[in-house]
């Protein structure tokens, strides 16, 4: 793989032209990077939790991280909350009763990328924690988006978690993306699924799909936006990572070289471990200016909602280059043909 049109986007996908949806000016607080967020259509709004990493444009040292908590009619238009909704204090204050009696005030560093899923009714916000003692997959409940209740954290280093919208066979289901460094020598990382009968218990992880079989990585893959319940099966985006030196450095990192594009899945609709479908190349990958130019890991496109309209719209939200949030559309059955279906 290498240079620079290797792939391009597929016309099926297009990008909203106001692009970027939300950004640092749209938020009434200290906010740099905006981006990564979770967005699910809850009472008849549009909710979207989004990252912000705030410090000083061009630093790639931040003074910290927060997510804020935005509303919408129309998944367009944004208005956001006056305040953060989460910090490190309160996702450590939450994260107590899961450490034992050992004090975690000094044992989070930060919580960040949420992933939002309603299931029977309930939100549900995954997360990823990094910890003094490694990298945690967190699920928590929220009943206000004032409190966000926080029911598991994996064990380290495991994040990138994503919950199914509904319980299958009864079970409560995720996509994750373990991190084994050492037994592979390098980041390469997968995708797998796990399931639990109460969202604090999970059962032997299942290896769903490997990056060697992704043809446009040579990295990592793993979750991107909860996936969504189709006719055919589960619709179910994915990160995946190339690495390519001829391209070069990008973004403010001195040594930022990875590329993340958005691949597509269909997945059994009673055994979604199972892919009945996939699309051979990626349906997007980082081109415009504010994917590839502006920001802070430019190349970067990182899907985290996705929501299907009932008129067959499914509405993709990503973040791209670690610094904005940003809307695609394609139809349904588009993107069903993509996977095969
Ligand atoms: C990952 C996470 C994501 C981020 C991506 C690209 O390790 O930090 O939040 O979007 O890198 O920088």
């Amino acid at each position: 793989m290498s240079g620079e049109s290797d792939f391009t986007t597929n016309p099926a996908v297009k990008r909203f032209p106001g692009n970027p949806i939300l950004g640092a000016d749209d938020v009434p607080y200290h906010a740099t990077l905006v981006f990564n967020a979770g967005v699910a259509k809850y009472q008849r709004r549009y909710v979207m939790v989004f990252r912000n990493d705030y410090g000083e444009w061009g630093n790639p040292s931040f003074e910290g991280t927060n997510l804020g908590l935005a509303f919408s009619d129309d998944g367009i238009h944004w208005d956001v909350r006056p305040e953060p909704v989460w910090d490190r204090e309160r996702a450590a204050e939450e994260a107590a009763r899961l450490y034992d009696g050992r004090d975690p005030s000094d044992e989070v560093i930060r919580a960040y990328d949420p992933r939002l899923t309603v299931i029977e009714g309930q939100v549900y916000m995954c997360f990823a924690m990094d910890t003094r003692h490694g990298l945690r997959g967190g699920i928590a409940r929220t009943e206000d988006f004032e409190r966000f209740e926080i029911m598991s954290l994996s064990a380290p280093d495991n994040r990138n978690m994503v919950l199914f919208p509904e319980r299958i066979d009864g079970r409560y289901v995720r996509l994750e993306r373990p991190m084994p460094v050492y037994s592979r020598g390098r980041d390469r990382f997968d995708l797998w699924l796990s399931s639990s009968p109460d969202l604090g218990l999970w059962d032997t992880p299942r290896l769903m799909l490997g990056v060697e079989e992704v043809a446009y990585a040579n990295d990592k893959i793993g979750p991107g936006a909860p996936p969504v319940r189709t006719e055919r099966g589960w619709l179910a985006l994915f990160h995946a990572v190339d690495i390519d030196p001829s391209r070069g450095k990008n973004g403010w990192e001195p040594f930022w070289k990875k590329r993340y594009s958005i691949g597509i899945m269909l997945l059994d609709a009673d055994d979604p471990c199972k892919i009945i479908g996939r699309s051979p190349t990626p349906i997007m990958v980082p081109e415009t200016q504010y994917e590839r130019e502006d920001g802070f890991r430019t190349d970067v496109l990182f899907p985290g909602g996705m929501i299907l309209e009932g008129d067959g719209e499914v509405k993709i939200y990503y973040g791209a280059a670690d610094t904005v949030e940003c809307l695609a559309t394609a139809d349904v059955g588009d993107l069903l043909a993509l996977c095969g279906a």
